[in-house]
């Protein structure tokens, strides 16, 4: 199936937005095999488009395709190559922002991230190639403009140009080829799956057809034979379009950003967590949905943005990471960025040339040079262990909400509790055996008695999060 990533039952992915290789690299070796983390998600490794007139270089240029010659702003192939080998050799995998519902936009041309030339207006891509019959006819596209203009209509939102970027045309052969070689690529190298950018703006059918033709995931890298890459489609549906997340039922898992806005509301009130999956929103299914409290796109205000949490206000992200990784719904993937102030177009933290900074990593494991590195806060970083502990249980049990403090329990395999408001001092029933643990966040040893009951003190009001598992200590 598509469905699961090759991870042995490790349960989040973290997004490191706009690093180099050689930095996800060292990451994976230094943090994330011991932290437990699954994998990363990376930017697009393929070749872009660099803009240096009207913004220098936004972080958006890269979502505007030239070829699939791994050579960008991140990073050039042998550099790929190296991170995929390391980062596989400590068990973290590699997942790839793959952008193949379109090319540049128009109006751009001259020379890509690799060198290569091409000509948006002319429908010209060598590097590839592509030329015109590659692309979606005009006459498919229902819209005045040639842009995407009526999300009610899906062949608007798939056979129109998003944003003015020019649509392949992926019922053909050719296309379905070029995308499948450029995954087969990928994996053949040692990468285990994809986030598919745009995937509501293609075709269900033309998507299943390029992921059939992909290769299985490398043997030599230490992937089962005969394992699927894990695909997860990027399909903003809030109730508000046309096309729903279900039409991609059987693919792989789809992105659920109705849980973004609900996990937003909840944390503003916390009687609200409960109702975090809702099927009455027509929510993807448990297993079929791919959760996360913000993205790239919404926590600055593009794609699918308002009700977001963000890194802007850290008490309450750390809340909401907190609970997301402790509550049963969906795969996870935790948001790793870097600062930015009112300017949305803005690039990662680079050097006088525009060259992307390297991550730099202090005495307190916590990032400097502009990097948040949300990853690496404690309330965050130590339940990505509670998620894997718990992830053979079903739903949460023992639910307890007082519209401040939450706790639940995840079978008898761990026991969360965090507060909104001040601290706690608390007694709930745990469902855990009955024994001596420590709290993973505050490395506090408590006690859960014959009859499951623990007693939760949380004092620290900046990380007011408590958690303990079987098998996990501090
Ligand atoms: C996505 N998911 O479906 C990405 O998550 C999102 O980041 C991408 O948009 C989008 N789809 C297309 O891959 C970003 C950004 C846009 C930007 C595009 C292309 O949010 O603002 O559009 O990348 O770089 C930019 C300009 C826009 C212009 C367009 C084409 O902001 O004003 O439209 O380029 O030239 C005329
Ligand atoms: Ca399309």
């Amino acid at each position: 199936g598509y469905e699961t990533p090759a991870c042995n039952g490790k349960t989040v992915i973290v997004h490191l937005f706009e690093w180099r290789w050689t930095d996800v690299a060292l990451e994976c070796e230094r943090f994330l095999a011991g932290a437990g983390y699954c994998g990363v998600q990376l930017s697009p490794p393929n070749e872009h488009v660099v803009i240096t007139e009207e913004y220098p270089y936004p972080w958006w240029q890269r979502y505007q395709p030239v070829s699939y010659k791994l050579e960008s702003r991140s990073g050039n192939e042998e550099e790929f190559v190296d991170m995929v080998h390391r980062c596989n050799a400590v068990g973290v995998r590699i997942f790839v922002d793959a952008v193949v519902n379109h090319m540049a936009g128009l109006g751009r041309q001259g020379v890509g991230s690799a060198g290569t030339s091409f000509n948006s207006d002319n429908l010209d891509f060598p590097g590839v190639p592509y030329t015109p019959e590659d692309f979606t006819p005009r006459e498919m596209c229902p819209s005045g403009s040639g842009s995407v203009d009526n999300y009610g209509d899906p062949y608007n939102v798939r056979n129109c140009y998003l944003v003015g970027l020019t649509d392949l045309y992926g019922a053909t052969d050719h296309v379905q080829q070029s995308v499948a070689a450029y995954f087969s690529k990928l994996v053949d190298i040692g990468v285990a799956g994809f986030r598919i950018d745009a995937a509501k703006h293609m075709w269900p059918e033309d998507l299943q057809a390029m992921m059939d033709l992909t290769n299985d995931l490398n043997s030599d890298q230490g992937f089962p034979a005969g394992t699927r890459p894990f695909f997860y489609h990027e399909v903003i549906d809030r109730n508000d379009g046309a096309v729903t997340v279900q039409e991609y039922y059987g693919m792989g898992r789809i992105t659920e950003f109705r849980y973004s806005q609900k996990i937003a509301w909840g944390i503003q009130d916390p009687s609200q967590l409960e109702g975090v999956y809702d099927p009455g929103w027509f929510m993807a299914d448990p297993d079929k949905a791919f959760v996360f409290v913000d993205n790239h796109d919404n926590q600055r205000g593009h794609g699918g943005a308002g009700d977001t949490l963000t890194h802007k206000w850290p008490h309450d992200y750390r809340l909401g990471v907190a609970f997301t990784l402790a509550q049963p719904y969906g795969y996870t993937r935790v948001m790793s960025s870097y600062y930015f102030d009112d300017d949305t177009d803005a690039g990662p933290p680079h050097n006088s040339d525009y060259s992307t900074s390297n991550v730099i990593i202090n005495g307190e494991n916590q990032c400097e040079g502009g990097w948040v590195c949300e990853h690496r806060w404690p309330s965050i970083f130590k339940m990505v262990r509670f998620r894997n502990a718990v992830s053979s249980t079903g739903w949460w049990e023992n639910y307890y909400c007082d519209g401040n403090a939450v706790a639940f329990s995840r079978g008898d395999k761990g026991f969360f509790a965090m507060v909104k408001y001040g601290t706690l001092s608390q007694t709930f029933q745990s469902g855990m055996p009955a024994g001596t643990y420590e709290d993973i966040i505050s490395c506090q040893s408590v006690t859960v008695k014959g009859d499951g009951t623990v007693q939760v003190s949380i004092t620290n009001e900046e990380e007011p999060v408590f958690a303990i598992c079987q098998g996990c200590d501090c």
